[in-house]
């Protein structure tokens, strides 16, 4: 083959990968998630106050609305949501592979998952604790006294870790008995396999109550670990991270500024500028994200302010009924708060 013509072809195949390269390249998360005109959402199997099915068989829960939120700002619309359920051990891997666009999975934030695992944390949406549910039998009124005792836990989870670490500590014996979800961990304890059963402090509450009795089971008082529970994306897309974690911090920043779904409407006429750039009404918020400019005014007005979410899912008009503690506003002696849309 002559000198040229060899060049020519080299030149052909380039342009020809490039072109493959081009087409088959994905645009990125955002782009794909406007052209699905949906957002797939990793959630748990159903964990009440987080996320399960209501009585109608709709997603509902704390991370469920976050999830829509994020439909709301990105889509316009919170319903623009599929939600994948999976289990604790399944839910970063989804991430990973890109089954999933989001995950909104009660999943506590740790070195080593976004180190190693591929994932980036958004922000927390619910600080936790980890604690203990005996069986009123056993007489046990503190965490000391449950040496030797087995112990129901989930697999693929912190708390399993946790337990790990404080029974080695106080240098107490347990025997583990460790199980796939929520579901199979309460039927073991209700029946007897373990003498307690330890998980997000959240939970148990929740758990106690489907007991059959809950007057036989009683809940310790001490908390052995920080569980600061995020939402998470994988960590390939600084776009979509950048555009998600702005929806979290708009909808706390809402509640700062008392910028409810109730009287957002009403909220686009004030002359406030931190309100009016958080709606959009002024300076293209949106438009740096990749949004429009509706996209805190959307996930407001069709999902709430953080503190709202809040209160109809894990709060007091809740499935859990919580108190709100740690996670009030800043401004209340809590530790939520948004930073600056500008
Ligand atoms: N926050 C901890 C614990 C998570 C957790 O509690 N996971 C379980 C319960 S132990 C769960 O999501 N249950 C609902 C389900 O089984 O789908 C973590 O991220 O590892």
């Amino acid at each position: 083959m002559r000198n040229s013509t060899l060049k020519f072809w080299l030149a052909a195949m380039a342009l020809g990968f490039a072109g493959t390269f081009a087409t088959s390249a994905s645009a990125g998360t955002l782009q794909d998630v406007q052209q699905r005109g949906q957002v797939r959402c990793g959630v748990s199997t159903g964990l009440p106050g987080f996320a399960a099915p209501d009585d109608k068989g709709h997603w509902a829960g704390l991370d469920v609305d976050f999830c829509r939120a994020v439909a709301a700002a990105v889509l316009g619309d919170a319903n623009k949501v599929q939600f994948t359920p999976l289990p604790d051990k399944e839910r970063f891997t989804a991430l990973q592979t890109g089954a999933i666009d989001l995950l909104a999975h009660n999943a506590t934030w740790t070195l080593t998952r976004e180190a190693e695992l591929g994932v980036d944390f958004i922000g927390v949406n619910f600080y936790d604790g980890q604690g203990f549910m005996v069986k009123k039998s056993l007489g046990v009124k503190s965490l000391k006294d449950l040496s030797g005792a087995t112990v129901c836990t989930v697999t693929g989870t912190t708390t399993e870790l946790n337990l790990a670490d404080y029974f080695r500590a106080h240098k107490m014996k347990y025997t583990p008995l460790v199980v796939d979800n929520t579901a199979a961990s309460i039927t073991a304890f209700r029946d007897g396999r373990c003498d307690t059963l330890t998980s997000d402090s959240s939970q148990l509450a929740a758990l106690r109550v489907k007991l059959p009795d809950p007057n036989d089971a009683v809940i310790l008082p001490e908390l052995i670990s920080k569980e600061p529970l995020s939402p998470a994306v994988a960590n390939n897309d600084k776009q979509w991270e950048t555009a998600v974690r702005w929806v979290y911090f708009a909808v706390i920043r809402a509640e700062e500024l008392g910028v409810t779904s109730k009287n957002v409407d009403e909220m686009l006429k004030t002359n406030n500028p931190l309100i009016q750039r958080l709606l959009g009404v002024s300076d293209h918020m949106g438009q740096k994200l990749g949004l429009t400019d509706q996209f805190a005014y959307n996930a407001i007005k069709q999902v709430g302010n953080y503190g709202e979410m809040f209160d109809h899912t894990v709060g007091e008009h809740g499935v859990l009924g919580l108190k709100r503690g740690v996670n009030a506003l800043w401004t209340d002696g809590g530790l939520m708060y948004g930073m600056p849309l500008r």
